[in-house]
């Protein structure tokens, strides 16, 4: 296989423990903390897991092994959208695994979680795993969106792992996988399968976080991505000083890679999709704000700037939320078919305009026609709007036109281009950072399987600090759930973490903003560093960083 020099070096990169973990399997003791309660719902959620609910936390120590000596055969998942670092976990469960016991077995299920309900698999070798190590993307194993989460779907799980001998599943994951994990770990226990379910905290959209869980992984990796190639385009924006740069970047829907990237790059404007919806802004007061910045900077000679556009923020503009629901109405059954074989889109507007309220009405019409376009043609398969889809950048750069051509006062050119940043992320050589976690992670969830854990999720805290000082543990998916209404029902879930507005990073951001907006304030902060001094190649994220000032 051709790999490039970089691969190669890579390959080659031990990643670091936490200290507690670094003396060999003989030597990682567990110590149990308290007894857990859920976030929230406390009696419903006991109701839902009388198996799993209200463990305790544990954490790992340096001391004599105690784990019983059993042979282990592990199922892994990757689940959900790739994130750097993913086959990391992979590499540390599987080191942890064939130290404990050779004989021990590690299975891959391809795919994603149909991997293991189709009994698609792999089992890892030396020879197979050392190729990936260090590597970004899952392509390891697969990864795929099938959720776990009825009960046939367990039934079919637990006769699988009974067919293989297998004794845990791992499932690496953002929120909703390890919900499901959750839940299929107390199936599990209720069916007395003898198999155990351990979660690991997976996406670069950063929302799988709380008092317990510092960061997902892959944020890392992918915000500082994002950074290098935001930082490039502010330095090419100030060189050639004609182009307004309006960039979207992926999160599906909370803003922390957003705001990350802001941070990280100090643009003229970025948009926080929580913010949007605790002001209850319109789309017209977002255009109005960054109106203002082009207008204030082009008074100063600067027809330059640039602007990041959280991939979710429309869904946060209350009005626009509202517009989309009466389109999914407007095209509901059989008037899909009505509106479809109307031949132009004079008369399809027509359409649009009797069947929606006023005041929808009235945000449409001030819709670039291709975004008007874009919100009838691409439907997913239940028929509604995909919003995600929506070309969010060119919207707003759209809006801010027309708010700059109504002002008499504006003097400067406008001239606007547009980038999406998602892909470019998701799958690049993991940092330091990222590499070391997510091999703690994998290394760390084996000894959680070792000593008999079921429900939890793989825990590695202090991570502003150097791994040395990281500390390893496990926690039960329980403790971060509450019930939420999902598809009319009330259901168990984790949390989604979203920025927030009195957190310290918002808060930074906010204190600097209007400076920013005005002046040429960016910093540059290069491409991600894999060797070097440690102030270069190990830095967590800003966002970490001022979570834990
Ligand atoms: P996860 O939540 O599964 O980690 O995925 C995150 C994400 O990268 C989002 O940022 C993005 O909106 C979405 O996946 C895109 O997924 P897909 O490529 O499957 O359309």
């Amino acid at each position: 296989m051709n790999i490039s020099p970089l691969q190669k070096e890579r390959l080659k990169y031990n990643p670091k423990l936490p200290g507690m973990l670094r003396n060999g399997i003989s030597e990682i003791c567990v110590k149990e903390g308290e007894e857990t309660q859920s976030v929230a719902d406390q009696d419903k959620i006991k109701a839902l897991f009388p198996n799993t609910y209200g463990k305790k936390e544990i954490t790992f120590a340096k001391g004599q092994n105690t784990s019983p000596a059993k042979k282990q055969v592990v199922g892994v998942i990757l689940s959900g959208g790739q994130a750097p670092g993913g086959h990391n976990v992979v590499c540390g469960l599987y080191d942890a695994l064939k130290a404990t016991d050779k004989e021990n077995v590690l299975y891959g299920f391809k795919g994603g979680p149909s991997g293991l309900l189709e009994d698609d698999y792999l089992i890892f070798d030396d020879e197979y795993i050392d190729q990936f190590r260090n590597t970004g993307g899952f392509d390891i194993i697969g990864s795929g969106r099938t959720k776990l989460e009825t009960e046939e779907q367990f039934a079919v799980a637990a006769e699988v792992c009974k067919k293989h001998g297998i004794t845990a599943i791992v499932i690496i994951g953002g929120d909703d996988s390890n919900t499901n994990a959750g839940v299929l770990a107390e199936y599990f226990a209720a069916h007395e399968t003898g198999v155990q379910v351990i979660g690991c905290p997976k996406t670069i959209d950063g929302d799988l976080k709380n008092e317990d869980i510092e960061c997902s992984f892959g944020f890392d990796t992918a915000t500082k991505t994002y950074s290098e190639l935001i930082g490039n385009i502010e330095r090419d924006a100030n060189s050639a000083k004609k182009y307004w740069h309006f960039i979207k970047v992926m999160g599906r829907s909370a803003s922390h890679v957003a705001l990350e990237c802001a941070l990280e790059t100090q643009p003229n404007i970025c948009l926080v999709s929580e913010e949007v919806a605790a002001k209850k802004m319109s789309l017209s007061q977002i255009a109005d704000y960054i109106a203002d910045s082009v207008e204030k900077r082009a008074a100063n000679g600067m027809n330059f700037g640039v602007a990041i556009i959280p991939e979710g923020v429309v869904e946060f503009v209350p009005e626009f939320s509202v517009l989309i629901k009466e389109i999914n109405e407007l095209l509901a059954g059989s008037k899909a078919e009505e509106f479809n074989a109307l031949n132009t889109w004079k008369e399809k507007y027509e359409f649009i305009e009797k069947g929606l309220s006023s005041e929808s009405m009235a945000v449409f019409a001030i819709l670039p026609e291709t975004i008007q376009q874009q919100l009838f043609l691409e439907r997913d398969p239940h028929g509604n709007v995909q919003v995600s889809l929506i070309e969010s950048e060119k919207l707003f750069s759209a809006l801010v036109k027309a708010k700059l051509a109504e002002r008499s006062s504006y003097k400067g050119k406008f001239n606007a281009l547009h980038h999406f940043f998602g892909y470019e992320g998701r799958c690049a050589f993991p940092s330091n950072f990222d590499a070391d976690y997510c091999y703690s992670l994998g290394y760390n969830a084996f000894m959680l399987i070792q000593y008999g854990y079921n429900g939890y999720l793989s825990k590695i805290s202090n991570l502003s600090k150097p791994a040395e000082e990281w500390v390893a543990g496990g926690m039960p998916i329980t403790k971060m759930m509450n019930m939420e209404r999902r598809h009319g029902e009330d259901k168990p879930v984790i949390r989604k973490a979203l920025v927030e507005l009195d957190g310290k990073p918002f808060k930074y951001f906010e204190a600097h903003r209007a400076e920013w907006a005005e002046k040429t304030a960016y910093t540059y902060p290069g491409a991600i560093q894999y060797y070097g001094p440690d102030e270069v190649c190990n830095l967590t994220t800003r966002t970490l960083a001022l979570e834990k000032e």
